[in-house]
């Protein structure tokens, strides 16, 4: 059949296929979360509710989308890598951004209900929504100095935050009063003033908030304590005996047996060091 006369607006669509062999960061973040937090009353700092929100829309969009490896939230954003091998979509950064946002979107909304009391409903126009972007990074060190950054940087928000809150809330002091005293202060400093006047020792806060949340597939069906490697070191051997050649039937079989196995986790542990990393090896390799 002919193709009709308006098929030529085809030719305008560009090409956003992004670079082969490179890890694809796709990183959300919540549009106008400042007032869409004082909206839904979020307790200040950190509202539990709502980071628990944010990590069962995240591990709902792991489980939906496969060819994540990874992803880590602090606050409202949270950041999905695609592993660098992924072909999904071409590698097209229009498809693999706007998939990512509208699930994750749709998964928030869904669960608010499970995370909120009746009585603190989503009501338009104040509905959440999120931006995206996408992020190509060559090297694994690359990426992991990415993830590195973001970890780091809750660290320290979350830091600041929490003296902020404890000389507003416990201290009684005003805003501006607040930022003129932390201006140019030290992580110590912070340390102390929490300790010192509202006996806090930030290092018994909660871990989601100092640390962040990671979300991955761990396969083994109990999950060693973190400092301990021995456990897992068979397993390690077998998963990273990457073969080169086509996996035979029986090791495709295996790999089948393993992934349905798998289960989609949230944890809230660094993952700047490498003990992370080398205690997952799948993570990086992609292979299960
Ligand atoms: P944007 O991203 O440019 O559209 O603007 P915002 O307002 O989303 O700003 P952003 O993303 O830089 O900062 C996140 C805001 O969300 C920040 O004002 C604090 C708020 N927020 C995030 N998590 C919590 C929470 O657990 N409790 C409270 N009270 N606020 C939170
Ligand atoms: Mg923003
Ligand atoms: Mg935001
Ligand atoms: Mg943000
Ligand atoms: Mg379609």
């Amino acid at each position: 059949m002919a193709n009709s006369k308006y098929e030529y607006v085809r030719s305008f669509e560009q090409s956003d296929t992004l670079l082969p062999n490179t890890w694809i960061v796709v990183r959300i973040d919540g549009r106008g979360f400042h007032s869409f937090s004082n909206r839904y009353n979020f307790t200040k700092p950190n509202d539990i509710r709502a980071l628990n929100l944010m990590n069962a829309a995240a591990s709902a969009v792991v489980k939906e989308i496969p060819d994540l490896c990874i992803a880590y939230g602090v606050s409202d954003e949270y950041s999905f890598i695609f592993h660098k091998t992924t072909t999904l979509f071409d590698r097209r950064s229009s498809k693999l951004l706007s998939t990512v946002v509208s699930t994750f979107t749709a998964f928030y909304i869904h669960l608010w209900r499970v995370h909120f009391p009746p009585d603190i409903a989503l009501q338009p126009p104040h509905l959440p929504t999120f931006d995206a972007r996408t992020i190509c990074y060559p090297t694994l060190a690359n990426l992991r100095d990415y993830l590195s950054w973001r970890q780091v940087d809750c660290h320290i928000n979350n830091l600041y935050n929490t003296t902020f809150w404890a000389m507003r809330q416990k201290g009684g002091m005003g805003p501006r009063e607040v930022e003129e005293e932390l201006k140019g202060t030290l992580a110590s400093d912070k340390n102390e003033i929490l300790w010192g006047r509202f006996g806090i020792n930030y290092n018994d806060e909660n871990e989601i908030f100092k640390k962040g949340s990671v979300v991955f597939c761990q396969y083994e069906l109990e999950e060693p304590a973190e400092g301990r490697t021995d456990t897992l070191a068979l397993e390690e051997d077998e998963a990273t005996a990457v073969p080169d050649t086509e996996p035979s039937r029986t090791q495709k079989e295996r790999a089948k047996k393993v992934r349905a196995k798998a289960s989609v986790v949230v944890r809230h542990i660094d993952i700047i060091k490498d003990d992370f990393w080398e205690r997952r090896p799948w993570i990086s390799s992609g292979k299960p």
